[in-house]
């Protein structure tokens, strides 16, 4: 039992460790899987559990995300809140690589460390469903994903040109290669061959595109995944080319162009091949060998560039289908080869990149297209554009045709610490494959979503492990150094990588490549909702119940690849009866970033981090997490202030002061506090349902402001009423006001177990609006005032700005006359002017 504390002195540190033990122990934050009760599953990122520990960006996220939960729990409904820990990636690896220390153990520490931080900021997670990406019971699950995509040919293994990263010595995927440098260490990367896994998520671009209308994505974030996929409709054109020389001796040499112009056809004046372009292989001009080295060194940004575009003349040409005109063919930068076919028709009286191209060049330049009807257009002209498009398909120009920026992704790296792919291959199978198939077996397809243009695939002799012997553990190694040949080190241990064929049982060799960071978070929402099944991945009826995931905040950084990812998987997962949802999400928001007090990115180098356990040792809990949320607008970057840290540790402060000292008044609670009280009831929960997290918080503060004020007015009753409401944002001051002032002393009942409070405005929380009148004339309309006193001023100074008031009354003498809610009337002294 708690001792009645009559202490005058708000003191944190005394409390809040107690009541985080309590709650743990009293289980109150459990979901219960399958209850009658309204589901609501709520989910934030999990951390990487780095030494850095978690900082004030993981608390707004959690701390805000976390008064949800609490709210919606007081309100009747069953709340799943977990937490875990993505703890596969580099920084683990790269200490081993330095210190020796094995991953395993700094990983353990960390996640020790932050999970302390976690428990003392108050976050109410189900302890009860913690999960571990690099916990061998969970990537047993996380393999068998991979197992089954290999089963229905959506993963596959090819040769590829990769990003290597000479510092980091890991082939990054494109999307971590920013500028062509490292994304991780700024390197500069290289260009590569090398066998990979992929998978075929560019299979699933259709529909990773359309379910987008089914779920609830901030606007910006479903336009991110909409531009990743990046789909185009248009045209594939034919142009023939033209032989001048007799080294080429087909006569059916054509260059394909992707074009989402065609009815500009007739103003193409030149082609354009991407250096990379397979046809450009066969030139052997000097003057063009020597663009093409200068070129290929360039990074994806200097090729962007508008001005200054470069090309070489190849002196070759190329038949216009429409019009039988000769063009000639340009290499040029500009063009790249994995937008489109790599080449491109010019188009530069309709296209601003080619027109740039053709000022630089002296190429002609060809209006065909004016005020959307088409001009020097043989039989097209005076048609529409987009009805000239169509004909000219239908006359056979060109054929439809998309194309996607999304490419298969590349799954493999050579990596210690990161999940085995669970695959074996046999070169005894793999001759016998050989001599059986013509082309490799698992082929893939080129067809509409089709991104793999990435050269041979060799699926001969590989097969998956059993399913019965996964995981497939990571060894333990002494060397976590990547090789210099690029192969994981892995590669080096000859116990791990000997294995039996399941196919034929003879000698094998096991894979020795392991899966990206992406991999754990691309379903660990899954695991949470049956963390401890060995049987499969989760209950399908448990699945049934939770999903999908109703609110899912992370950050900015998250909402482009982390998304696409998981979604892909589980479309696939929904595709296998695995999951009982096509998308895994409703509703995705992101938090704004918290700059340093210097309105700089925070850096350890800037010296303008913020520790959150600085914070929690001085301040106490709940005011880091009320300050989280009233630092700005969630979902806008906002700059860290110890002001105003301080400004809502004050507020906490006076509401202690003032609980305390309530207690030795018993006074009846009045009508306009009763409505005030009602009208900040639903605003609390209307305000952290729409994530309006800080005017929640200023609310609060300015309902505290006017009951100061009016101590008499205020009973008991509404006390208990605004310690229920602040529980959700600041649980420990309310749990040790409430337990000494209100609890039941001989049972424990924990206000986070409580009802969110029901009360109504008495003129049923309608909008109200006063009615504004000089001498009884009306001459305007104040809305939504607040009741009593303070209504009255503040109508009476919103009236006085009005113009169609001001003129009546200025420079006269007067007073006013109110009638609460209804009239304000404003009385003139006759005589006076
Ligand atoms: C002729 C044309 C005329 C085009 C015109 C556009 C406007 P956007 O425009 O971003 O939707 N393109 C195709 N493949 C390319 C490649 N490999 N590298 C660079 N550019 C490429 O993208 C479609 C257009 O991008 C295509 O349509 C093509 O130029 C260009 F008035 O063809 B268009
Ligand atoms: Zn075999």
């Amino acid at each position: 039992m708690i001792v009645y504390n009559s202490d005058m002195e708000y003191k944190p540190g005394e409390f809040e460790p107690r009541w985080a033990h309590k709650w743990e122990e009293e289980g109150i934050n459990k979901a219960v899987d399958k209850s009658d009760l309204q589901k609501t599953y709520l989910l934030i990122e999990f951390p990487y559990p780095s030494g850095d520990r978690l900082h004030v960006g993981h608390a707004r996220s959690y701390c805000c995300l976390d008064a949800v939960a609490r709210k919606r729990r007081m309100q009747g409904q069953n709340v799943l809140f977990p937490f875990g820990w993505d703890a596969f990636g580099l920084p683990a690896e790269n200490f081993a690589v330095k210190t020796g220390v094995h991953p395993k153990i700094t990983t353990r520490q960390n996640i020790e460390h932050a999970k302390k931080q976690v428990i003392s900021w108050g976050l109410s997670f189900d302890w009860d469903r913690e999960i571990n990406t690099t916990d061998p019971e969970y990537y047993r699950w996380t393999q068998w994903i991979f197992v089954q995509l290999f089963n229905r040919g959506l993963a596959y293994k090819a040769e590829i040109t990769v990003n290597w990263c000479p510092s980091c010595r890991i082939n990054l995927a494109n999307e971590e290669v920013v500028d062509g440098c490292c994304e991780r260490c700024g390197t500069k990367t290289e260009r590569r061959k090398q066998s990979q896994w992929l998978l075929r998520i560019t299979a699933y671009a259709d529909r990773l595109l359309s379910d987008l209308k089914t779920v609830n994505f901030r606007e910006d974030i479903a336009r991110q995944q909409i531009n990743w996929i990046g789909k185009k409709e248009g045209a594939a054109v034919k142009f023939k080319i033209q032989i001048t020389n007799n080294k080429s001796n087909s006569n059916d040499n054509y260059i394909e162009v992707f074009t989402t112009r065609i009815d500009t056809l007739f103003g193409v004046t030149y082609l354009v091949l991407a250096p990379e372009h397979p046809l450009v292989q066969e030139i052997t001009n000097p003057k063009v060998k020597d663009y093409i080295s200068k070129a290929l060194n360039k990074s994806e940004r200097e090729r962007k560039q508008k001005t200054g575009k470069t090309g070489v003349d190849t002196e070759l040409t190329a038949i216009n289908p429409a019009n039988g005109e000769k063009v000639p063919i340009w290499i040029a930068d500009y063009v790249m080869m994995d937008v489109g076919t790599g080449a491109i028709m010019g188009v530069p009286g309709h296209d601003e990149r080619d027109m740039e191209f053709a000022k630089e060049h002296n190429l002609e330049v060809r209006q065909v297209v004016e005020e959307g009807k088409l001009i020097n257009s043989g039989k097209y002209t005076g048609m529409g554009s987009g009805e000239a498009g169509e004909r000219m398909i239908k006359d056979g120009l060109g054929e439809k045709s998309c194309h996607y920026h999304l490419r298969d992704w590349v799954f493999s790296r050579q990596h210690y610490w990161g999940e085995p792919i669970p695959m074996i291959n046999c070169s005894k199978c793999a001759e016998n494959h050989r001599s059986f198939f013509t082309t490799s077996p698992l082929t893939p397809l080129h067809n509409c979503g089709e991104g793999n243009e990435r050269g041979e695939v060799e699926m001969y002799g590989w097969f998956p492990v059993p399913e019965d012997q996964l995981p497939v553990e990571l060894p333990e190694i002494e060397k976590y150094q990547p090789t210099q040949t690029g192969e994981s080190p892995l590669a080096h241990i000859e116990s791990f990588v000997q294995t039996t064929c399941p196919n034929c049982g003879g000698l094998a060799r096991r894979e020795t490549d392991t899966m990206p960071n992406w991999a754990g978070s691309s379903w660990y929402f899954l695991r949470y909702i049956d963390p401890h099944n060995d049987k499969a991945l989760a209950d399908p009826e448990k699945l049934k119940y939770w999903l999908p995931v109703d609110w899912y905040n992370g950050g900015m950084e998250h909402t482009t690849l982390h998304l696409l990812y998981s979604r892909f998987w589980h479309k696939f997962l929904f595709d296998l009866g695995v999951v009982p949802t096509s998308e895994p999400y409703a509703k995705r928001t992101s938090h704004g970033m918290i700059l340093g007090p210097d309105s700089r990115k925070m850096s350890k180098s800037r010296g303008n981090v913020i520790n959150p356990d600085e914070v929690v040792a001085k301040f106490g809990a709940d005011s880091l997490r009320l300050y989280e949320m009233f630092i700005g607008p969630f979902d806008q970057t906002t700059t860290w202030s110890w002001e105003s840290l301080e400004g809502v540790h004050r507020f906490l402060k006076r509401v202690w002061v003032l609980i305390v000292d309530s207690g030795k008044l018993i006074v009846e609670s009045s009508g306009e506090a009763k409505n005030r009280m009602a009208r900040l009831v639903n605003k609390i929960d209307r305000d952290l349902e729409s994530m309006k997290f800080n005017t929640a918080v200023a609310a609060l503060m300015e309902f505290l402001n006017w009951w100061t004020e009016h101590q008499l007015e205020v009973g008991k009753d509404l006390v208990e009423m605004f310690l229920r409401i602040l529980a959700p944002l600041a649980p420990f001051i309310t749990e040790e006001l409430y337990q000494t002032r209100f609890g039941n002393k001989t049972k424990y009942i924990s206000i986070h177990s409580l009802e969110w409070p029901k009360i109504k405005v008495e003129n049923g929380g309608e909008k109200t609006s006063i009615v504004i009148t000089v001498d009884g004339k009306v001459r305007g309309k104040v809305e939504d005032p607040p009741g009593g006193e303070a209504g009255q001023e503040s109508v009476s100074k919103k009236a006085l700005e009005m113009e169609n008031v001001k003129k009546y009354i200025e420079g006269k003498v007067y007073k006013t006359v109110y009638v609460p809610g209804k009239i304000l009337n404003f009385v003139i002294a006759h005589g006076s002017k």
